[in-house]
């Protein structure tokens, strides 16, 4: 009896032992997928939840790839710093980071580099030394000029325009307005002028109270630039609950997805935006070829990225996906059923 109990129990006990070893080598498998994290400037913006798509779509390619969404509740960068030291805690191995301040980030992302993580900015970008890799969606000279030209279609190349941007710390915004500020120069513009820039946050109620806060200041104001998928949205919201639709015109960056019934009803003539599902594909790729060593992220590596071909590394690290859409009445529905 107590024999067959003692059989009994290392009978068990191997089959637990089993099991735990069966569970351990799977964990060992599970591990050996590379833990990529995208993070975004803030949680609640369907722009970020379509990068999360392209990310999940690229790991599903890659096979070997973890894709993790995260960002702050609010676009800050304390937010940022603060997720980025529990990542290095976590030994993650790459970060795309879309960033809320270009300089603040740099010690933190310093920090995670040589914790062995691989570092690249996207969207928003750091600055040099804080990062391997910028993407930028496109070039930025390009992006600014073209928001000047779309609103100054829309107004006839009149009147007083102002810019509801997000956070007054945003790399890619910041940069944008720079451009839009030199091309509203052109003799072109020479009847219009730019006569504000609003802050937003990319919070839907801040971005809304300043673009009523905007046309109560400028009462003959012909238009606005948003170049944030949230501030357009709430611009436009703005625009219709105090009677300007057709008096002040709006243009800027905005998501098909958000805003059809606007473009369609005229509210925005036009916006323009690149795909922010090939943006979190793009990123991942990048992240992945830095963390396998396929790529050092040197100027003139040419990175394969999947089904959006090649991205060859620029100076400083600085690299582009492509060009933007332009959004109208004409052909909003097509992409407004993809991103
Ligand atoms: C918002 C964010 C993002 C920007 C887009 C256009 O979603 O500010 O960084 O690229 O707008």
């Amino acid at each position: 009896m107590t024999k067959r109990i003692v059989v009994l129990s290392l009978v068990i006990c191997l089959a637990v032992t089993g099991v735990l070893f069966a569970q351990g080598a799977s964990e060992a498998e599970e591990a050996k997928d590379l833990k990529l994290v995208l993070l975004v400037k803030s949680l609640g913006n369907g722009f970020f939840e379509a990068v999360a798509d392209g990310g999940e779509e690229a790991a599903a390619e890659l096979g070997n790839v973890e894709s993790i969404y995260m960002g702050p509740s609010a676009s800050t960068a304390e937010g940022q710093i603060d997720i980025i030291e529990s990542l290095i805690a976590q030994r993650v191995d790459g970060i795309a980071i879309s960033a809320n301040d270009r300089d603040a980030l740099i010690p933190v992302t310093k920090k995670a580099m040589n914790a062995g993580i691989k570092v690249i900015s996207f969207d928003s970008g750091i600055s040099v030394g804080g990062r391997i890799i910028d993407l930028a969606p496109s070039d930025e000279e390009l992006i600014g000029r073209q928001q000047v030209q779309l609103i100054a279609e829309l107004t006839g190349y009149k009147g007083k325009v102002g810019i509801v941007s997000a956070t007054s710390q945003a790399t890619n915004q910041n940069s944008w307005i720079e451009w839009m500020k030199q091309e509203i120069q052109k003799p072109e513009y020479a009847d219009m002028e730019l006569v504000d820039v609003v802050y937003g946050d990319d919070a839907a109620d801040k971005s809304y109270r300043e673009a009523v806060g905007l046309m109560q200041k400028y009462p003959d104001l012909a238009g606005i630039i948003s170049p944030t998928t949230i501030g357009v949205l709430a611009a436009a919201k703005a625009i219709e609950d105090e009677g300007k639709k057709g008096i002040v015109q709006l243009t800027g960056l905005g998501l098909p997805s958000e805003m059809q019934y606007y473009v369609e009803n005229g509210t925005c003539g036009q916006m323009a935006l690149w795909n922010p599902i090939d943006l979190g594909y793009t990123s991942t790729f990048i992240l992945e070829a830095l963390v396998t060593g396929a790529v050092e992220g040197k100027e003139g590596d040419v990175i394969q990225v999947g089904r959006m071909g090649t991205v060859t590394v620029g100076k400083d690290g600085s690299s582009i996906m492509g060009t933007p859409f332009v959004f109208n009445a004409e052909n909003i529905a097509t992409y407004a059923a993809m991103f």
